[in-house]
């Protein structure tokens, strides 16, 4: 019986490794939190997966020389190695694992769990690795009362009714967290309010400092979202103008405070003059003269304001034809680029809308060159199936970060931006909107565990491929027999392309309910009586972004503005997000764009048909409790895609009048 709770690091025997004495003991001569709990992780792993004793000690710096076997953690402050990276090595019995800092021996530590987790030879060890991104963040939207804000796994482990909550799934999650990578975690929703406002004072602090030591131990620093107007909420001022000296003055106090408890706090995540949030605009302040504000006290202590750049007008009237929320982030923050402080980050979320099963990547990426990025992208399935449906994301990422923004310089992908390899910046990395709860498998749905895996593993490095992290996923989780791997890898590689077959077409994004955003609802519209987010009339589909259109397309530099200006070039999956296209159009496949998304729809249940084929034949080969809970989702997942399917299909039957050329029934 597997013990969920601790997901992929739930270690299993592993066979052939009964002859491997020289892994039985575990030695370290540097005293440090992070070393220990980098030789406890391996004391761990090596008695499960080998099935024998296994002990670790502190020795005395030299003493290894005279070791006959063992693994040896050992840290060295004059090496080469970056910062947070580490060299895995073998000479005889013994295996080194070297890190200029603890935090790299830790990584390390559970890079040699991996390999025999996943069955790889140890006979022969010469690793070096470096994390390709500084900042490797989870961003919990986490509300103090206990709630997530799309969540979809449980409620939250950090709190309860206006409490810390501290047990041993904060140490748990903070385990599964450094073994691939994550060292920053936001633990509060970036809509602050109410009590949540309150978590920068003394009325939270000591249990948060005592958090943040638990997370210090496996190389994660502790973050907060801020709520920009907590002069006036908490600190009885009238005003939050970040020019004004009573606010500077009591922001000055509250920082201080809090690093007088957490001296390595990482500092704040903000959203700001976006859904309802205060910000900078109120006292007519840009958002670089709000985050510099916060930024300019917080650099003494070493913190960094991360600063979203999901600002956009949501009562805007879509009517008029230039109007396009699409077009805000760059509209927003392009004429502030190089204004912002150096320990100031901009959060961009990987697509210029919000979150959508398909959407082109922020023009924001590659159009800043002078300020610190972040890639922000979403771990919780709001609009990917809300843990109800299987969707792998990964596959996604590899899109947005392998994409070329010819911004000019050679390394021009969004992996290199967010890496800081193209403008030589060191604040940046990703952050990813986190997928779990309380849940006891922590994410709802078992395979959405794969998504916060992944998450951690691509953003330690971008160079992975989705399938190789699903792979080592399935290695870890369930089992390395050959029949598991192979379904479950084709289950999850399949799950995106599925879900976007059954629900919104090539690039359109939504149709959704609104609210929770479960669903379909073709018309489905978040804000007052302005439209929708298609624009379908009896003709045709789709939203005009080109110069004919509301021009979004100008934002990218060439020949990217021009491949989406025009119909003939604009990558088929983004159709409708780019043109208002008539469904007689005649795609690249030959069929009409009416019959494509007939088409897709029909496919896309088919497609989940084949994963319950798939998954079934994985009875007695797992975990029959995971087993049966995946069996039960995928069950809901083929009928709401069968309901996806039927009122899509319909809706456009009906607008367009034109019927299926295969004659299926269509609702
Ligand atoms: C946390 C979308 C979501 C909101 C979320 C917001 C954001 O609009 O629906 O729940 O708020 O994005 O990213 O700030």
């Amino acid at each position: 019986m597997m013990n969920w709770g601790k997901a992929w690091l739930n270690y299993k025997k592993i066979d052939g490794m009964e002859e491997t004495k020289l892994l039985d003991e575990i030695y370290y001569y540097w005293e440090d939190p992070i070393i220990v709990n980098a030789a406890a992780e391996l004391e761990t792993a090596l008695t499960k997966m080998q099935e024998i004793s296994v002990t670790s000690r502190r020795i005395e710096k030299g003493e290894e020389a005279k070791l006959p076997s063992g693994v040896i953690l050992q840290v060295e402050e004059s090496s080469s190695l970056d910062k947070e990276g580490y060299r895995i090595t073998r000479e005889e019995n013994k295996i080194f694992i070297e890190g200029k800092e603890p935090t790299g021996v830790l990584y390390g530590a559970f890079h040699l769990i991996r390999l025999i987790g996943c069955g790889e030879s140890i006979e022969r060890l010469a690793i070096e690795e470096a994390p390709s991104n500084p900042n490797r963040m989870l961003n919990h939207w986490d509300n103090i009362d206990g709630s997530i804000e799309r969540g979809y796994a449980g409620k939250s482990i950090f709190f309860d009714k206006e409490n810390i909550l501290l047990n041993d799934r904060t140490r748990d999650y903070a385990r599964l967290c450094a073994s691939v990578g994550i060292n920053g975690v936001v633990i509060n929703n970036v809509n602050v309010r109410g009590a949540a406002t309150r978590l920068i004072t003394k009325e939270y602090l000591p249990q948060l400092k005592k958090m943040a030591d638990i997370f210090h131990g496996y190389g994660i620093k502790l973050f907060l979202s801020l709520n920009f107007a907590a002069p006036m909420e908490i600190g009885g001022l009238t005003l939050a103008d970040p020019l004004d000296s009573q606010v500077i003055t009591w922001w000055k106090g509250a920082f201080k405070e809090i690093y007088e408890y957490i001296p390595d706090f990482g500092g704040f995540l903000v959203k700001a003059d976006s859904e309802g949030r205060p910000g900078p605009f109120t006292y007519h302040r840009t958002h670089a003269e709000g985050a510099n504000m916060l930024a300019e006290i917080i650099k003494p202590y070493g913190g960094i304001i991360v600063w979203r750049c999901f600002v956009y007008n949501c009562k805007q009237d879509w009517r008029d034809r230039l109007t396009d929320r699409a077009k805000a982030g760059y509209d927003n923050f392009m004429p502030l680029d190089g204004k912002f402080n150096d320990n100031v980050i901009l959060q961009i979320k990987n697509g210029p809308m919000d979150f959508q099963v398909r959407e082109p990547v922020s023009p924001l990426l590659g159009g800043l060159r002078h300020t610190n990025q972040i890639l922000e992208v979403q771990v919780t399935q709001e609009y990917t199936g809300q843990q109800r449906h299987v969707c792998y994301l990964i596959p996604m990422w590899e899109e947005v970060l392998k994409f070329k923004t010819y911004c000019g310089e050679k390394a021009d992908t969004v992996a290199d931006i967010v890496s800081g390899r193209t403008f030589y910046q060191t604040n940046c990395g990703m952050a990813g909107v986190a997928n779990i709860g309380n849940d006891e498998n922590w994410t709802g749905h078992d395979l959405a565990a794969a998504n916060w895996y992944g998450f951690g593993r691509i953003s330690w490095d971008t160079t992975l491929t989705a399938e190789e992290i699903a792979k080592e996923w399935i290695l870890m989780t369930f089992s390395d027999d050959e029949r598991v791997i192979e379904n479950i890898t084709g289950i999850l590689m399949n799950s995106w392309p599925a879900y976007e077959k059954y629900t919104s077409p090539l690039g359109i994004g939504w149709m959704v309910n609104p609210g929770h955003h479960y669903g379909p609802n073709v018309d489905g519209y978040e804000y007052d009586r302005w439209g929708t987010y298609h624009r379908a009339d009896c003709k045709g589909i789709g939203v005009e972004r080109g110069q004919a259109g509301t021009g979004y397309t100008l934002q990218y530099h060439e020949p990217n503005a021009s491949m989406y200006e025009k119909i003939e070039t604009c990558p088929e999956e983004l159709l409708l997000f780019f043109h208002y296209i008539s469904y007689t159009h005649k795609l690249k496949s030959g069929k009409t764009l009416i019959q494509h998304i007939y088409d897709t729809h029909f496919e896309g249940v088919e497609d989940v048909e084949e994963m319950i084929k798939k998954w079934k034949a994985l009875e007695g080969s797992i975990d029959s409790d995971a087993f049966e809970r995946v069996t039960l989702r995928l069950k809901e997942q083929l009928s709401n895609s069968k309901d996806w399917r039927d009122i899509v299909n319909s809706y456009f039957y009906r607008k367009s009048g034109i019927a299926d050329g295969k004659n299926r029934t269509i609702y």
